[in-house]
């Protein structure tokens, strides 16, 4: 059995090596060296070219190396039938609540205005902001969603959470569905994007959004580029309505160098690090989804097509 590697952004030659202990038998082909097409039954893969997946015949299953599918939603020659998991890996669900943590908590914490109080050698004590006041509004409350609403809450912050359908989450106020959507960023001071990229999630932070949120609110996005609108986002922020924001994920990655966001003394940008995917820690839930593959067995995580996540 062959498995493809298809990935510009991961080293291959690690996750072979993981790959090897857990499955001594697979043969793993590196992409674009995938020799007899016939022979690829599995792929593994992050951003593959669009159409790529569909010319191979024997294809019996597709793991994606992220968690986020929306590359493999934007391919319309995607192999029917043949099943695709995404990748629910703890560690980067451990990842990704750190960098919402560290997020919100240099906004909450007022680490910009300290650092110009070092630049002027400024001694000034401001009053410390009061956490059980402050209302996180998570939107997403999957994998990487509940379990920042968790964590946020446990340093003590009021936390509200939107999905699609209703959940009950210990001391998260669950608001759910368009009709919800209002109730819930009316209130929220601080804006946590973490939905999957879809067609009824894409640009969801736009300028109705943005000023349906409070003034002086924050927008962290650590889901996908395409949720902002970013022209958007920066008007919001240079009126003066958002006071900042936490952008991990663009609409274009590498974010170009002339991008205004690069240089906003208002926002703070990441070059999509909240979660790495680890093959040290990966590797052997790829193995057991490849192993029930080759057994006839439905892959954990399976991802649903039609529903976009
Ligand atoms: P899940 O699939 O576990 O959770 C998705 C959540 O979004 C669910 O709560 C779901 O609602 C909700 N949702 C989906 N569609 C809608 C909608 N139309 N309206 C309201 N809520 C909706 O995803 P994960 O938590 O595992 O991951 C989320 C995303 O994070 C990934 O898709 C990926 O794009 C991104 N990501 C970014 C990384 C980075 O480094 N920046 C790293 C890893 C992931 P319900 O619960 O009701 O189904
Ligand atoms: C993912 C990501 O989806 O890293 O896993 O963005």
């Amino acid at each position: 059995m062959a498995l493809l590697f298809i990935s510009e952004n991961d080293d291959p030659s690690v996750w072979k090596a993981e790959l090897a202990k857990a499955i001594p038998e697979l043969e793993v082909r590196i992409w674009p060296d995938s020799g007899d097409a016939g022979d690829i039954e599995y792929a593994l893969a992050w951003n593959p070219p669009l159409g790529l997946l569909a010319s191979f015949p024997k294809l019996r299953f597709i793991q994606a190396l992220g968690m986020g599918i929306d590359h493999f939603l934007a391919d319309s020659d995607m192999p029917e039938n043949v099943p695709l998991a995404r990748l629910v890996d703890p560690d980067m669900v451990r990842q990704m609540t750190e960098f919402v943590i560290h997020a919100v908590l240099r906004f909450h914490r007022q680490a910009a205005l300290y650092a110009r109080h070092q630049g002027a050698r400024l001694w000034h004590q401001e009053a410390i902001p009061d956490t059980r006041k402050a209302t996180i509004g998570i939107m997403g409350l999957g994998m990487l969603g509940a379990d920042a609403a968790a964590n946020l809450d446990a340093i003590g912050f009021r936390v509200r959470g939107w999905s699609r359908r209703p959940h009950e989450l210990a001391n998260i106020e669950s608001f759910h569905g368009r009709n919800g959507f209002e109730d819930f960023i009316s209130e929220t001071q601080f804006l946590v994007c973490l939905l999957p990229l879809n067609e009824s999630t894409a640009d969801i932070i736009n300028k109705d959004t943005l000023a349906l949120l409070p003034e002086g609110a924050y927008v962290i996005n650590a889901a996908r580029g395409d949720h902002v609108v970013e022209g958007d986002l920066l008007n919001a922020i240079n009126s003066g309505h958002i006071a900042g924001a936490a952008l991990d994920v663009f609409r274009t990655e590498p974010l170009a160098p002339d991008h205004p966001f690069w240089a906003h003394p208002n926002i703070h940008v990441t070059p999509h690090v909240a979660a790495l995917t680890n093959p040290l820690t990966a590797a052997r839930l790829v193995a057991k989804n490849i192993q029930r593959a080759a057994a006839g067995q439905p892959p954990d995580n399976l991802v649903d097509l039609r529903r976009g996540y």
